[in-house]
């Protein structure tokens, strides 16, 4: 009873600013995530992001009132939180249990690219809010629980203590190709790697975009090429099919103002490699260590769904993840769409687009009859959703499990 009378004025507040907030529309008008609360199996929400455009508009406010600029990947953490790459912003940010967006890694004021820093950091990195990123692409987590940033136009993989918010190197430096049979964290160099995956044991597998290349970085911390001869297949002539993946040829996009090019996935011994200028996914059986085309027919297109993947035609395919019902999913970038391709039949459908690019009705409709405009990638939440980076139209769809 000590503190009934402490306890009790606040008592009060609360239901004053309840009963407030509930003139404001408790009763009739809808929640601003109502469409997401409502959500039906197979229908779509914009989770994050809004439909007026493209930007920064701060952060701590909901999602749904969050301005982004071309998501690349969104991650969910045991802790609920839910991070995302927000590439043009050069900023890795997260949704918060509250709903609300906060940054994390990369400056917000003023939003700006950058590299490091680096001279005299000491062995638990610098304050994400101190550091500069620029574009950062895929999210993945470790082994070991922290999150692994694929810092596409840093030539870098960064590590980020969820707990701490602190930023270290785990390798690379500026752009260029070197380091094979060499600790990675002292000699390995990348040119705009793009994507990486983590097998059971820990190894990580790397596109390493502008190298036309797939390197590994084993258990021990050492880095070897396994992938890629390191010309280019974007004429389509040649491909290495059939033979040593070590021998193939890869087309990621080049240049010097490139998209991010290129996915990259392990699932039970194989990696599924987008090989996006050549509109195929291909496979590497690791054990083998031989390549094929898995699906895709090398010529660019939209056709094949609910026929066998391998005589589909894609465009422009990039992040891919294994969903609940154990089929691959990826984004078809170019086509608007995420497709998803039965592992056991080698069966291709359409999962969200209509193969249009756009941005029109979006909220609570069947996935399958909205409009995206070159979704770059793809997530699973805990319990199966399905989200999707609708990239171009800078915002984020949930579609229901
Ligand atoms: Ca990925
Ligand atoms: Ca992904």
């Amino acid at each position: 009873m000590k503190n009934f009378s402490k306890l009790q004025p606040r008592l009060f507040a609360s239901v004053l600013a309840l009963g407030l907030v509930c003139l404001a529309g408790c009763e009739d008008e809808p929640n601003i995530d109502q469409p997401c609360k409502d959500l039906e199996p197979g229908h779509a929400c914009t989770w994050i992001g809004l439909r007026s455009g493209e930007g920064f508009n701060g952060d701590n406010l909901h999602r749904r009132e969050t301005l982004l600029n071309q998501p690349q990947d969104l991650l969910f953490l045991p802790d609920g939180t839910a991070w995302f790459t927000d590439f043009n912003n050069f900023l890795v940010r997260r949704v918060l249990t509250d709903d609300t967006v906060e940054s994390v890694v990369g400056l917000t004021n003023p939003i700006f690219p950058g590299d490091g820093p680096f001279s005299g950091l000491p062995p638990m990195g610098a304050n994400g809010s101190d550091w500069l990123l620029n574009h950062p692409t895929n999210l993945l987590m470790q082994p070991d629980g922290k999150v692994l940033v694929v810092a596409w136009h840093n030539h870098k993989l960064l590590t980020v203590d969820p707990d701490t918010g602190f930023v270290t190197v785990v390798c690379g430096g500026g752009a260029g190709y070197a380091g094979d049979g060499m600790l990675a964290a002292e000699s390995a160099l990348f040119k705009q790697l793009n994507d990486a995956s983590f097998d059971e044991a820990g190894n990580l597998y790397i596109v390493d975009q502008q190298n036309q290349r797939v390197r590994k970085i084993d258990t021990n911390g050492i880095i070897t090429t396994i992938a890629g001869d390191g010309t280019s297949n974007s004429d389509g002539a040649t491909n290495g099919d059939g033979g040593p993946a070590a021998m193939a040829q890869f087309s990621w996009a080049v240049g010097s103002n490139p998209n991010p090019s290129g996915g990259i996935l392990y699932h039970e011994g194989m990696l599924y490699l987008s090989e996006t200028e050549a509109d195929v996914i291909r496979v590497i059986d690791l054990e083998a260590g031989t390549i094929n085309r898995f699906a895709g027919t090398y010529e660019g297109g939209d056709s094949g769904d609910n026929g066998p993947a391998i005589n589909a035609q894609l465009n422009g395919p990039r992040d891919l993840e294994i969903g609940p019902d154990g089929d691959l999913y990826f984004a078809d970038t170019d086509n608007g769409k995420v497709r998803a391709i039965n592992l056991e039949t080698g069966m291709i459908r359409t999962v969200v687009g209509t193969g249009e690019l756009g941005i029109e009705d979006t909220e609570g409709m069947l996935a399958t009859e909205i409009k995206l405009r070159r979704p770059f990638g793809v997530a699973f939440d805990p319990d199966g959703n399905l989200y999707v980076m609708d990239t171009l139209n800078s915002r984020i769809v949930k579609v229901a499990r």
